[in-house]
């Protein structure tokens, strides 16, 4: 943690440490005691950042939001504390008459909106910030079942797999800390460092929730629908996730573990998934004319064989649209 970030986490827990000081005792108050891409017991605030967007969403909260909250919280209580001392019955035995008072009304009603329009000026920059993704590095698809999450890598011609959460069990069973149980999966999402990783997020069967704490994601995962999110981690590490979205029994079983790694770690784990980091044009694209063409000869692997369900299309490869739009160049912000 660089002396920027650790300077504005004590600052940020600072401001948190204020703002609930009056109903929390909590202990665990140290940005030291935070950890990288999980939970902290004990914690209050958000977990620490591994990518520009939850930089982004710390400023919003810990900058923004905290000391506008701080301050009403402060001025509310001293209203109280001062009607209840200045005019209690034996303060001020004769009452006044008045009811209405229009310049305090006008007051009560023009401040809000201010405060309204100055954070939504703050929250619709981060919105943007958002939406403006960068030209993606990498595209996976997550699909939320009851009750597990499959990823797919259509670039890399990783077909989907499924990525179940560890028993509690095998998670003593391997010597890890219990406070992953719940987190961990057999099967993490892998991605490299420092690139954009576009995620496709869609569901099966209900509707869940793909969120990542430490990237600051959460987006539904809505079947008959494809969302998309995305995001570049900042640094190496295994983070942790959940499904956000109340979708039944198991609803707390299925988490999201990622694996941010090198560039070389990550293509041997392509090729450990019978992937390939080869970019497919549109004609190599499963279904593609090149890849039905190849598929006898080269036995190079490709994810026509039933695990994606495309149909082959009866057009010409050259008439198929590439599977990735350009996005639009990120807004300067
Ligand atoms: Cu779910």
């Amino acid at each position: 943690m660089g002396m920027g970030t650790r300077a504005r986490a004590l600052i940020g827990g600072g401001l948190t440490a204020l703002g609930l000081a009056v109903f929390s005792a909590t202990p665990a108050l140290a940005s030291g005691s935070d950890r990288m891409g999980q939970p902290t017991p004990g914690g209050i605030g958000l977990q620490p950042a591994a990518s520009p967007l939850k930089v982004e969403a710390h400023v919003f909260h810990d900058f923004i939001l905290l000391p506008i909250i701080t301050l009403i919280v402060v001025l509310v209580l001293g209203l109280l504390v001062w009607i209840v001392i200045r005019y209690n019955k034996k303060s001020n035995p004769v009452p006044a008459k008045w009811s209405h008072n229009t310049l305090i009304e006008v007051i009560w009603t023009v401040v809000p909106v201010l405060i309204l329009v100055g954070i939504s000026l703050f929250s619709f920059r981060l919105l943007f910030a958002y939406h403006d993704m960068p030209t993606p590095d990498l595209t996976i698809k997550a699909t939320g079942n009851q009750w597990n999450w499959a990823y797919e890598y259509p670039d890399q011609g990783i077909a989907e797999y499924v990525s179940n959460m560890l028993p509690e069990e095998e998670i003593a069973r391997r010597g890890m800390s219990h406070d992953l149980y719940r987190l961990a999966a057999d099967e993490p999402i892998v991605v490299p460092v420092g690139k954009t990783v576009r995620v496709l997020v869609t569901a099966a069967d209900v509707i869940h929730a793909f969120a990542l704490p430490a990237f600051g994601l959460k987006i539904d995962a809505v079947p008959g629908r494809v969302n998309e999110t995305w995001f570049r981690a900042d640094r190496t590490g295994v983070f942790y996730g959940q499904c956000s979205e109340l979708c039944g029994v198991d609803h707390a079983f299925m988490p999201i573990e990622i694996h941010v790694v090198s560039q070389a770690e990550f293509e041997a784990w392509v090729a450990s998934k019978g992937g390939s980091m080869t970019p497919k044009t549109a004609a190599e694209a499963p279904g593609g004319t090149v890849a039905q063409a190849a598929a006898g000869t080269t036995g190079a692997p490709t994810v026509a064989d039933g695990a994606v369900a495309v149909p082959a299309p009866a057009a010409p490869a050259a008439a198929t649209p590439a599977p990735v739009a350009a996005p639009a160049a990120p807004a300067a912000h």
